[in-house]
Formats: C-alpha cells, structure tokens, sequence
C-alpha cells in the first residue's frame, strides 16, 4: 500500500482526523498531528488513540514541514490556512479523507451525494435502501461519519454511500463513484470558496470523473444543474418535482414514477411519503441506477420518516407546535423549511455570518411568517434585510431559551414554531446539533414551568 511508512501530517482532529488517523496507523504509516486546540480539548481523540503513536504539535498548527509527504486536512480548514500556503510551497499534497477512500477502496460501489440542501436526508434514506436490498453498507463523510476508517475495514462487495461537502470535494483528484448524486445548489459557505463559481466547481468534481460505465443523478428542477449536462460524460438521470419528463424520476397524478424509453414503472403514491419529495426522487433515482428492486426501494421510502434536526417535530404545548430544524445553516435550507410547514409561523433564525444574502429568505415569507425572533451573529444583518422589504414584526434576543420563551409568548393556538437559523452554528455553538439540543431542551423546558 502506497502509504506505509510514508510520513503524514492529520491536520485537525475532529471527526474525520480521528478516522483517519485510525486509517493511516492500520495502513502503516508514520503519522504527525496537529491541531489548534489543546491536549485537553481534544480529549475524545486521544481517549479514541491510545494505542496509536502520533508525532503531536497541539495548540497550533504552525509547525515543521520537513520529510512531510503528504497532508490530510478536515475539510473544514480552509485552503488559505498559513500552513496549507506553506505546504503548497513546497508541493506537498494535500488532500481530505474522500479522496484518500477512494484511493484505497477495495469497492466501486461508491454513491456519493452532494448538494447545497438536502444531502444528509438523502444519503441516509439511500443508505436505508442498500440495507434492506441486503448490501453490506457504509453510511459516512458529512452526515458525520469519519469515512476512512471505514474505507480499510471494507470489503469488494461492500456499498458506500458518501454524502460529501464542497469542503471535501474541493481536494479530490481521482475521486470517481459509481453513482453521484447532486440535489440542488444555491449560495453557501461563500466565505470559504471565495466566490459562487468556486463553490460550484467544487460541488461538480462529484462527475468530473465518472464515465459512461457511471450515473450522475441530477435535480432538472434546478436551472443551473440543467446548465451543467453538456459536462457530464456519464449517464444522467434526470429527477424533477415539478416537471414530467422523457426519461427519468418525476411525480404524475399521486405517483412518483420512473419512465425509461416508452416504459413507465409506478414506484409508490407520494402522499406515503413523510420526507420533502426532492429528496425521496433522487435516492429513488440512485437505487433504479444500482438496480434495487423496485418494490424494496417502495416500502423504504414509505416507512422512511426523516431525520433529527431537519423539520423535526419536537412537541406541541398548548396546541402549538415546535419544530427543529438546526441543520438549515443557509438561507435556502430554511426556505424549503418555510415551504414545507403550515403558516401561520414563527421563525427563530440567526447564527454564524457565512457571508450570505437573507433578501431570498424575507421574500419567501410571503404572509407565512407572523414574527421573526433573531438571534447570533447575523442578527442585526437579517433584521436589516427584513426591515428593507417591509417586514418588521422583528425582535433580538441573546440566547435560545430566550428565543423560545418569547416564540411561546407570542405565539396561539395552531401556530408552528420553527428554529431554522438560515446560517451556521458556529458563533455560539460547536455544531448544529449542540444548538438543535439546546433548542429542544429549552422547548421542553416549558412544560416544567
Ligand atoms: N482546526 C485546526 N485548524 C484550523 C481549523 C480547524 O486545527 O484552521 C481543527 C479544529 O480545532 C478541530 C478540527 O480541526 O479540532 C476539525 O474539526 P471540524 O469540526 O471542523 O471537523 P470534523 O469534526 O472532522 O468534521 C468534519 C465535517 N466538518 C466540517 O466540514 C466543518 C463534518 O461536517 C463531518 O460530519 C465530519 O467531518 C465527518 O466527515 C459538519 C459540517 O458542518 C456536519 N459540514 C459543513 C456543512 O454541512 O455545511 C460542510
């Protein structure tokens, strides 16, 4: 194996460094980390490694390079890191987990969904479907599973179903999967890529090598994946909400059907489906790709029930009902989260300042929103955009038992209250499930009162 005895810096030891620090010491290599938090930050890492020598620089990533061959980062570090511009210099690779996988996967049946939204819900309902069609399946990368240590432990018949971000994309070099999938793209973690047209380049390495023996499952729905056919080289497979189509996944009458040439196989009525339609036509799409039977992909579909922090149901307190969905960390997430539920709402949103636009999400409010509860970094920034399109049923609060507190306040009979910040959870929490937790607790903090 290319990598024993090579030297490898693991640089960030979250979730993906720690699988891949399991990975690297299984494939023999000589393994250097480095993070910016301290010994005692890391504890969950180190308890997870104690029969593992690594080489530690802790507390700061600015460290030697020498005999350095190779450098995988979390995704999350951008490219701009000091020492990643350092690394460049001296034409070290640098790479992230997704494209060492695949360097080292015994399986060509890897699926890998990307997206702006939508992507966890779908790698896991796809994940659900290669169970049940009785495949050995890995479910890994964003949806929060390290995914190389996965990867060394497989076997030539095993599935992986990868949901990959534009942080992971980004360093792929060979990367190729047997089916990718995207769902939709819209502007996010601007401030990371540097521009849209980065982000985009990003999101299409997911094909940028897969051939005629592939499939790239796309959403017609979405103009600019539409813009994107003449650079596909594989098979695409079109799915779409709102249009019937020659050939592809599409909804007609009650049915969610797939036509193929002059055929029209019916898959199942989408009113047995719980999840947004977008997503159960692209995994539907994906399983007809890998040639799972369609009844197996039927009856996962319609027993398939979402997951925690994407709309999901927390309680209803005096005939009001509180909804979670932490995971809308951009501006297009927290639409669909809108779309999806009944006015009237009131919408507790704010967080981590990406760097996007909220006029799109004021404009989608359209009557929908009865108050807006802020809270975050970007607080001040959406109430300004919402003030200059004529919304001001507007308040600030500082913390999220405040947020709920007032949305119980202020909220009647039959009203949805919905968290969907809009933007990240990183100003005042370490991920979107601490302040999704937090949401909940302060939620079910009301009854005891
Ligand atoms: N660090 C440094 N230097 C830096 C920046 C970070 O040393 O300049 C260190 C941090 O101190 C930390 C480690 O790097 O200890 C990285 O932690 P992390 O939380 O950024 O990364 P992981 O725990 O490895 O989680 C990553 C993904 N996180 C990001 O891409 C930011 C997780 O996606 C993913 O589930 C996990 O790998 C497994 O693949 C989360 C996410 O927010 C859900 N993704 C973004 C999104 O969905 O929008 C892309």
């Amino acid at each position: 194996m290319y990598l024993k005895n090579k030297r490898v810096l693991v640089l960030g030891l979250g979730v993906s460094g720690l699988s891949t620090v399991k990975a690297l010491h299984k494939l023999g290599a000589n393994i250097v980390v480095s993070d910016s938090k301290t010994k005692e930050e890391l504890k969950d890492f180190f308890d997870n490694t104690k029969d593992i020598y690594v080489e530690k620089h802790l507390n700061t990533n600015d460290i030697p390079l020498e005999d350095i061959d190779l450098i995988v980062k979390s995704p999350g570090i951008p490219p701009t890191a000091p020492i990643l511009l350092k690394a460049q210099l001296r034409n070290i690779e640098i790479t992230t987990d997704i494209e060492l996988a695949y360097r080292i996967s015994p399986t060509d049946r890897i699926i890998t969904i990307t997206g702006t939204n939508g992507k966890t819900t779908t790698t896991a309902l796809i994940g659900e479907i290669f169970k049940k069609a009785n495949y050995n399946t890995y479910v890994a990368g964003n949806i929060g599973v390290g995914i190389l240590w996965n990867m060394v432990n497989a076997e030539k018949e095993d599935v992986f179903v990868i949901e990959a971000s534009s942080f992971q994309l980004e360093n792929t070099v060979y990367f190729k999967p047997r089916v990718s999938l995207i769902t939709n793209i819209t502007p996010d973690h601007l401030n990371w890529h540097g521009s849209l047209d980065n982000y985009i380049s990003a999101k299409k390495k997911v094909f940028k090598n897969q051939d005629k023996s592939d499939y790239t499952v796309l959403n017609y729905d979405d103009k600019t994946l539409r813009e994107m056919e003449e650079e596909v080289n594989s098979n695409i497979i079109w799915f779409s909400v709102n249009h019937k189509l020659d050939s592809g996944v599409y909804i007609d009458g009650d049915y969610v059907v797939i036509k193929d040439g002059e055929t029209i196989i019916k898959v199942l009525s989408h009113k047995d489906l719980k999840i947004i339609l977008e997503n159960a036509l692209g995994s539907i799409a994906v399983g007809w790709a890998m040639d799972i039977d369609i009844e197996i992909i039927a009856k996962v579909l319609s027993e398939f029930k979402g997951l925690e922090h994407r709309i999901e149901y927390v309680e209803t307190i005096d005939e009001m009902s509180f909804y979670n969905d932490s995971k809308g960390t951009n501006p297009d997430s927290t639409i669909k989260a809108i779309e999806a539920l009944n006015s009237p709402i009131i919408l507790i949103a704010g967080g981590y300042d990406k760097g996007s636009e909220f006029d799109e999400l004021i404009l989608s409010f359209n009557g929908k929103i009865k108050d807006l509860i802020l809270l975050g970094a970007t607080k001040e920034r959406i109430k300004e955009t919402a003030l200059n399109h004529g919304f001001n049923k507007i308040h600030l609060v500082e913390n999220m038992k405040e947020a709920v507190e007032l949305a119980y306040n202020l909220g009647e009979e039959k009203d949805n209250i919905l968290l969907s910040p809009a933007c990240a959870s990183w100003d005042m929490y370490s991920n979107f499930e601490e302040r999704g937790q937090d949401f909940k607790d302060a939620v079910y903090g009301l009854k005891e009162d």
